[in-house]
């Protein structure tokens, strides 16, 4: 169903002007990608907003949680908060929960991709108009305002590019990929980004691909596998920042230099992820904002104020080498 994804792009790419936080290769390091207006207190204030997130299964996503609740105290919304540990099947069911509830309206990350189509037309058959962080959903587009989030399928080219520049010099590079949740929008963009820059490279060569569920326990004991098996790993692409950070531990306990014998690329730049980079355990990362709250309730405000507003909004995001992680740390938000 990727043409419904698409649609949704296309139309991003005629939309309206005023909330967007375009992409840009630069950062200031804060962690802050979240540009923006703030939002009206008019449409806000007051609104009961069911928020459906994801889970905790990383770094990023309780830096998310806490950004969402921060924003809505402080813009004194009514967060009808619930969490799905990684669960589509409950995510669902609290989605319609919001609906009996008769909340203002429902925001949510969807856990993968698919599936979603007959809460969307509930929710939209009740009149509650449904606003999509984080995560993409391949469902008809008139089924939600907007999309607001990263461009995941940049950030995997970024991570290619960086590898492609890493190993210009080398004859063959034998790579291992912690993939993120199967079917979820960044596992699927952040491997379509990479291949659209290495996939037709012949000497970069995939001898494992695996899901570690972007959870550091998980991104370890897929990694332990990989090194079992595999004696000559020269670099790993981690799908997220946890799972790369498990990776660590397998390779130090498999007698090996992390940085060094085997190089690792993530997407995150939370800060433990950060934190290994400036120590010289991962190579590069490249970077993926979780503080999304102002832009989420910006962009509800304005909904619930009848206002239209951009089908796609863009969060801003950079990439940090090992000097740029250290300059970054001491003002990193999360
Ligand atoms: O990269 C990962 C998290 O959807 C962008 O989910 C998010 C991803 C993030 O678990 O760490």
């Amino acid at each position: 169903m990727k043409f419904r994804k698409s649609a949704a792009f296309a139309a991003a790419a005629v939309a309206l002007v005023g909330l967007t936080a375009c992409g840009s290769s630069t950062d200031d390091g804060s962690g802050d990608g979240a540009t923006g207006a703030a939002p009206s207190s008019t449409g806000i204030k007051g609104a009961v907003i069911g928020f459906a997130q994801v889970g905790s299964e990383s770094g990023w996503r309780s830096a998310n949680t806490d950004d969402i609740k921060a924003a809505a105290s402080k813009y004194g919304v009514d967060l009808k908060f619930t969490s799905a540990e990684g669960d589509q099947t409950k995510q669902i069911a609290s989605i319609k929960t919001f609906i009996t509830q008769g909340v203002d309206l429902i925001a949510f990350s969807p856990v993968v991709e698919t599936g979603y189509d007959a809460v969307l037309q509930e929710a939209k058959s009740a009149g509650i108009p449904v606003v999509l962080t984080d995560r993409a959903v391949d469902a008809d587009p008139s089924l939600y305002k907007t999309f607001i989030g990263s461009d995941f399928i940049k950030e995997g080219e970024k991570a290619a590019t960086w590898a492609k520049k890493e190993f210009a010099s080398a004859d063959a590079v034998n790579m291992v990929v912690l993939e993120g949740t199967t079917g979820s929008a960044p596992a699927n963009d952040r491997k379509t980004g990479w291949d659209n820059v290495l996939g037709s490279e012949a000497k970069f060569k995939t001898l494992a691909s695996q899901t570690g569920e972007f959870t550091r326990d998980d991104g370890k004991k897929v990694m332990e596998g990989f090194l079992a098996k595999y004696p000559d790993i020269d670099l790993v692409y981690a799908h997220n920042d946890d799972m790369g950070l498990g990776a660590i531990e397998a390779i130090e306990a498999a007698g090996k230099v992390p940085g060094k014998d085997i190089k690792i690329v993530t997407i995150d730049a939370v800060k433990a992820g950060m934190e290994a980079l400036a120590a010289g355990k991962i190579n590069y990362i490249v970077e993926c904002s979780p503080l999304l709250g102002e832009q989420l309730f910006t962009a509800a405000g304005a909904v619930l104020e009848g206002k239209s507003i951009e089908a796609r909004i863009i969060t801003e995001e950079g990439e940090f080498d090992q000097a740029q992680a250290k300059a970054a740390l001491p003002d990193r938000k999360y």
